[in-house]
């Protein structure tokens, strides 16, 4: 069986995880953004964890093509009353950032895992995770969140993601970051139309690299309401479909908004899936 190593957790990869959004943003896409008002968010997280949460993941800006940037003071002020807040809550805790200062803090702080929208990328990521234990997510984006949606190009989206996706690897690994601490992460709608979406979940098991687990976050998200016509506040079915036929695929970390919905599908699933057997 593999493992995950995430901070003080050692996470077993024999059954999909469930990583549960909390957004302490002003204007996340879905409009489930907690802002600044920490004693939402703590309740919010902890209603996560009782819904069956594995692994929480804050995020204190919106990546939502043409929402505002936040500051690493911002971000930082809207994180650490949180991660104070639910150090003993009995779960991993991701942070969703991409600033290395931002990492050092919430590091310093007691999270477990950084999950990096830019893979580590900006000057100083590489360094700010590499000496501590914390998991970390590598994912694919397209341009920038701002700009990423208005002309994505691709030849082979699934070749280019993961020819990316295996070139950070090497950096983190030439950084001494070791393999048990990294997950991939094609990103879903970061610079991708619907095409090259569903072209990524279709060959889902092709993204990886060296065999590191994937994880996987379609939650609400635009592909889904390209799909079935709802709007961002009805997609609870489309996301546990699209979630679970990830799963079907061999991904190991679901990240949804929806922790119940998404438990109770995984759930049945399993009763007679052959990952049970
Ligand atoms: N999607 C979002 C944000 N962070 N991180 C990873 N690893 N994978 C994803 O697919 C991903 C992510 C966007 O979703 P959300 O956090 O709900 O929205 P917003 O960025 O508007 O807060």
């Amino acid at each position: 069986m593999s493992f995950l190593r995430c901070g003080n957790y050692r996470l077993a990869l024999d059954r999909p995880l469930v990583m549960g959004i909390v957004n302490l943003t002003p204007d996340s896409f879905s409009g489930d953004g907690l802002a600044t008002d920490a004693d939402r968010a703590l309740a919010h997280a902890r209603a996560q964890i009782a819904a069956g949460a594995d692994i929480l993941d804050l995020g204190a800006e919106s990546t939502r093509p043409g929402a505002e940037p936040a500051t690493a003071a911002q971000e930082l002020a809207r994180l650490l009353p949180v991660l104070d807040g639910l150090k003993d809550c009995g779960v991993p805790l991701s942070v969703d950032t991409y600033k290395p200062e931002v990492m050092v803090a919430v590091l310093a702080a007691g999270a477990d895992m950084i999950n990096d929208i830019a893979a580590l990328q900006h000057p100083g990521a590489l360094e700010a995770v590499a000496a501590s234990s914390c998991g970390i997510c590598l994912m694919h984006m397209q341009g920038e969140p701002r700009t990423m949606q208005q002309q994505p190009v691709y030849g082979d989206v699934v070749a280019e993601v993961r020819a990316f996706l295996a070139e950070r690897v090497s950096a983190a690994r030439a950084a001494g970051i070791a393999a048990d601490r990294l997950v991939l992460d094609p990103g879903f709608g970061f610079g991708k139309h619907l095409d090259h979406n569903l072209e990524l979940l279709r060959r889902l098991p092709e993204t990886t690299v060296d065999g590191l687990p994937v994880l996987a976050g379609m939650s609400r998200k635009s592909m889904l309401g390209a799909l079935t016509g709802q709007p961002v506040e009805a997609r609870l079915g489309a996301s546990i479909a699209a979630h679970l036929q990830a799963a079907r695929l061999g991904a190991r970390i679901l990240r949804v908004h929806d922790v119940a919905a998404m438990r109770d599908a995984l759930t049945v699933w399993q009763a007679v899936s052959p990952w049970n057997q």
